[in-house]
């Protein structure tokens, strides 16, 4: 390989199940959990498992997925079959808990989701057990599910399972999500306390694009004596923006952020979505782009869990996820951004064959952020955080 050697002063972990891969959401889905075997394929390549600890993910257990969801809902995810999806007597069940066009009933659906979360919370445990500094899984990152209900893709909440770990031996626990559509899962769950900062960055439009929540003034609960008031930071942003401004604008909001809250560790959600040319995104960023960002949360220096997220076109979405795993652990010099011959499936990545194909000026997406908002945004947000300390 080509020498791609563990980072200096620092360990990071590693975290998937091939099991994962294999599930289907159904022909027409946009969710491809396919877009893991890609991301792997680039990441084994370049030899990047040389420089972490490879760790196989075991299935996260009921209890511990029944830490965030009720044991009703769990149940019902356990037994449920591609078939109920059409029989009169699970009907109400299946409605009530969102299940349906955005959340099919798969087959093998409860293995797929206790997998996805095991690897979270196995990543989130390295972390406190001081066994890693860095821990990543990008299987996971699926930010929209609530204690009793399915959600835009999502069916366990492995973040919040992820960050309830976290809390065990941190006090304060930040939570930053740049996937395109608004962290809502996440910020519902610690909407209450004071314990979590929930960061999200995403495309708001609050009748035209999902979930339709995370407004510049939506910061917790809305009374003072609620010790989650003021914890949760939105950043809605409009169409096209790119990388630039982007990198200014969530170093801008994150450096205040750490700097008023001191977090005992990160997690950041890497939702690929807000990539340019994303199937349902529409940002313009780069996949060097979009790597800054996590390149920057790494120059703070605090114990980091790392997760994937949304994401609907996988040769994109493994770039990005590739190219961050080498930030991660040091190595952006050492990587080839002529995808290797040895990539199975290398047809993919044609016909430039490019970790990093710039974005055609024919595909972008006009960009309606102006610099008078995205001033607004910065200057709205430090004064939220202002009242966060008092
Ligand atoms: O817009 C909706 C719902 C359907 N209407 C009742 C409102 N759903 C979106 C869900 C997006 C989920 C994003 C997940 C994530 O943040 C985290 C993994 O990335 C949706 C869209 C869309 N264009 O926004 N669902 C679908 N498209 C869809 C398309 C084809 C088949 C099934 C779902
Ligand atoms: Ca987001
Ligand atoms: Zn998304």
């Amino acid at each position: 390989h080509n020498g791609i050697t563990r980072p200096q002063g620092y360990t990071v972990s590693y975290h998937a199940n091939p099991a994962v891969e294999a599930h289907h959401f159904g022909q027409s889905h946009p969710m491809k959990p396919w877009r893991l075997v890609l991301t792997k394929e680039l990441v084994l390549a370049y030899g990047m498992h040389h420089a972490m600890d490879l760790y196989l993910s075991r299935a996260a257990t009921f209890e511990e997925m029944a830490e965030f969801h009720t044991a009703d809902y769990l149940e019902f995810l356990r037994q449920v079959i591609p078939a109920d999806m059409e029989a009169a007597e699970q009907s109400d069940r299946i409605a009530s808990y969102n299940f349906g066009d955005d959340c099919p009933i798969f087959d093998g659906l409860f293995d797929y989701c206790s997998l996805y979360s095991g690897a979270t919370v196995d990543a989130a445990r390295k972390l406190i057990n001081n066994q890693a500094d860095i821990a990543i899984n990008w299987s996971g990152g699926l930010h929209h599910a609530k204690k009793t209900e399915a959600s835009g893709f999502c069916y366990v909440n492995d973040i919040v399972l992820g960050i309830l770990q976290l809390l065990r031996f941190h006090p304060r626990v930040m939570y930053i999500d740049i996937d395109v559509h608004h962290g809502d899962g996440v910020e519902q769950a610690f909407w209450s306390t004071d314990r979590v900062l929930t960061v999200s960055f995403h495309k708001y439009d609050k009748d035209n694009f999902f979930p339709g929540t995370g407004a510049l003034d939506s910061n917790g609960p809305s009374h003072p004596l609620n010790p989650g008031s003021r914890h949760a930071i939105n950043v809605p942003l409009n169409d096209g923006i790119e990388d630039g401004d982007y990198l200014q604008l969530y170093k801008d909001v994150i450096s205040s952020c750490v700097e008023t809250y001191q977090p005992g560790a990160i997690v950041l959600q890497c939702g690929a979505d807000s990539l340019g040319c994303d199937r349902l995104g529409c940002f313009n960023l780069n996949v060097t782009g979009h790597g800054s960002c996590v390149a920057y949360t790494k120059t703070l220096g605090l114990p980091m869990l790392v997760v994937g997220g949304g994401g609907y076109t996988p040769r994109n979405v493994s770039r990005a996820w590739a190219h961050e795993t080498s930030i991660l652990i040091d190595a952006v010099d050492k990587i080839d951004p002529n995808i290797p011959d040895t990539v199975t499936f290398r047809n993919h990545f044609g016909p430039d064959f490019s970790l990093f194909p710039p974005l055609s000026e024919m595909r972008k997406i006009e960009n309606k952020n102006s610099k008078q908002y995205l001033t607004h945004l910065v200057n709205t947000i430090r004064e939220q955080l202002r009242y966060m300390q008092g």
